[in-house]
């Protein structure tokens, strides 16, 4: 029999509650089998595959009969109690969701690999998330990456029980999803030299995203889809340059930012703009669907505003909930849309405004967690305009403290953005997000008192 490679506590995020009970350890042995239940079905799957490469065991999985087993139906959502004793592990969740929560907690206390009996920590964890929105932010305009290679994004955020995975998927240099009226967008600008520098060639077609989001689904992970505009849309206009004020636009693959902007006060910038959130809504069964709205320095104050207001509501028309870079709080936002704060700035009125008129707000302070920051003076690749991010600075923060004005209440939650200027690879991508992502999905998930 193996000793138990981890303490009951040892979890990224912290649980709410852990109270170890020594005398209680489970050993998972030859006839250990899993018991799960019709609502979390694929979860017990998943978790039997992870005991299988623990242990090498068959562990089957029934509705009938096994030592590890799964409820549903009370607490908050995503809430789950495990309870390991000598005997029986049950897993009590709120939902779905919880089950999957669970599985992530009781896959860290397992070794990866191995082969034989395998010994689970006693005791018992009570576990729920502070926020419901934990997510990523990953930008595959500027360099961009297959879906195998987001498979495998998600394959590596979901245990940290991220559940929002943010698509940036158009921009100056690159547009990377299929619409299919308006095909130029990828056949144009979505192939060969684009992305920065020319090296990060590549689109998803529909059939392609469609198949990204239920591969997200299946591991709770939502998609959110982002349209960037009205700026950060050379792309778009390259692709059509009916969509540019002169008449024509240049393909660009350096990494300035602020340079185009969509016509605001032509009717057809609205036929395309509606054209493009009708499609990705119908693509989308997440609620959200993110407008962007930063850094439009291109597009003059009253423009922006007018085309702001124009865009809410067609998002809202499609069935989605607006989010869109803090810069939308400059007008009078309907109470579903839901600022993104990315700034260093110590304040933001508009962030404040909004949360006081009823907004929901994600925490996205790049000084803390913009994962394309280096670590430090001697990281590649990265960007440092942010300053340093050591893994000291994504977890040493407190999200309800960060903008006068917009306290927990305020707050849907927090993302982290990877944005991917000096990114060449998955190897540049996982570099910058390990270690920082999992502080602060800890930041995220786990109790303010919970995090030392
Ligand atoms: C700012 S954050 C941007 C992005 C860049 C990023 C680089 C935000 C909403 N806009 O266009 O990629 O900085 O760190």
């Amino acid at each position: 029999m193996r000793e138990p490679t981890t303490e009951l506590g040892d979890v990224i995020p912290a649980p709410a509650e852990v109270w170890p009970d020594p005398a209680a350890d489970f050993t998972v042995h030859s006839g250990t089998a899993v018991r799960t239940t019709s609502a979390t079905a694929a979860v017990g799957e998943a978790l039997a595959a992870a005991i299988r490469a623990a242990t090498g065991y068959r562990i089957p999985v029934s509705q009938t009969a096994g030592s590890i087993a799964f409820t549903v139906g009370t607490g908050p959502p995503e809430s789950y109690t495990l309870e390991v004793g000598p005997t029986e592990v049950t897993i009590a969740a709120s939902d779905a969701a919880g089950a999957f929560a669970a599985v992530q907690t009781l896959r860290q206390l397992l070794p990866l690999t191995g082969q034989g009996d395998a010994t689970i920590p006693g005791g018992r964890i009570v576990d729920r998330p502070r926020f419901g929105y934990r997510g990523v932010l990953l930008d595959v305009a500027r360099h961009f990456f297959t879906s195998d290679e987001v498979k495998a994004y998600i394959d590596a955020i979901a245990p940290f029980k991220i559940n929002h995975l943010h698509l940036h998927l158009t921009d100056d240099q690159g547009w990377r999803l299929e619409i299919k009226s308006w095909p130029e967008l990828t056949s144009v600008s979505g192939g060969r030299g684009t992305g920065v520098g020319g090296a990060g060639a590549g689109f998803y077609t529909q059939e392609e995203y469609a198949d990204l989001v239920s591969y997200a689904a299946a591991r709770f992970v939502t998609i959110v889809p982002e349209i960037d505009m009205p700026g950060h849309v050379n792309a778009a206009q390259v692709a059509y340059p009916e969509l540019t004020a002169e008449g024509a636009a240049r393909p660009r693959t350096d990494a300035a930012v602020g340079y185009s902007s969509l016509v605001v006060g032509r009717p057809e910038t609205y036929v395309f703009v509606e054209d493009v959130l009708r499609e990705v809504a119908a693509l989308t069964p997440g609620p959200y669907l993110h407008i962007g709205g930063d850094e439009a320095d291109a597009t003059p104050p009253a423009d922006y505003r007018t085309f702001i207001t124009k865009v809410l509501p067609l998002v809202a028309r499609y069935g989605k909930r607006p989010i869109g870079w803090y810069e939308i709080a400059a007008v009078d936002l309907p109470e579903s849309a839901v600022p993104q704060f990315w700034r260093i700035e110590a304040a933001s009125d508009g962030v404040a405004r909004a949360a006081a008129n009823g907004n929901k707000v994600i925490m996205s302070p790049a000084d803390r967690v913009y994962l394309d920051m280096k670590y430090d003076v001697d990281s590649r690749p990265g960007l440092d305009w942010a300053g340093y991010v050591e893994v000291r600075r994504a977890y040493d923060w407190d999200p309800a403290d960060r903008l006068p004005g917009v306290g927990e209440d305020a707050l849907l939650g927090v993302e982290a953005a990877l944005w991917s200027e000096t990114l060449r690879s998955l190897t540049d991508v996982q570099t910058m997000t390990f270690p920082r992502l999992p502080a602060v999905a800890e930041v995220a998930w786990s109790a303010r008192e919970r995090r030392d």
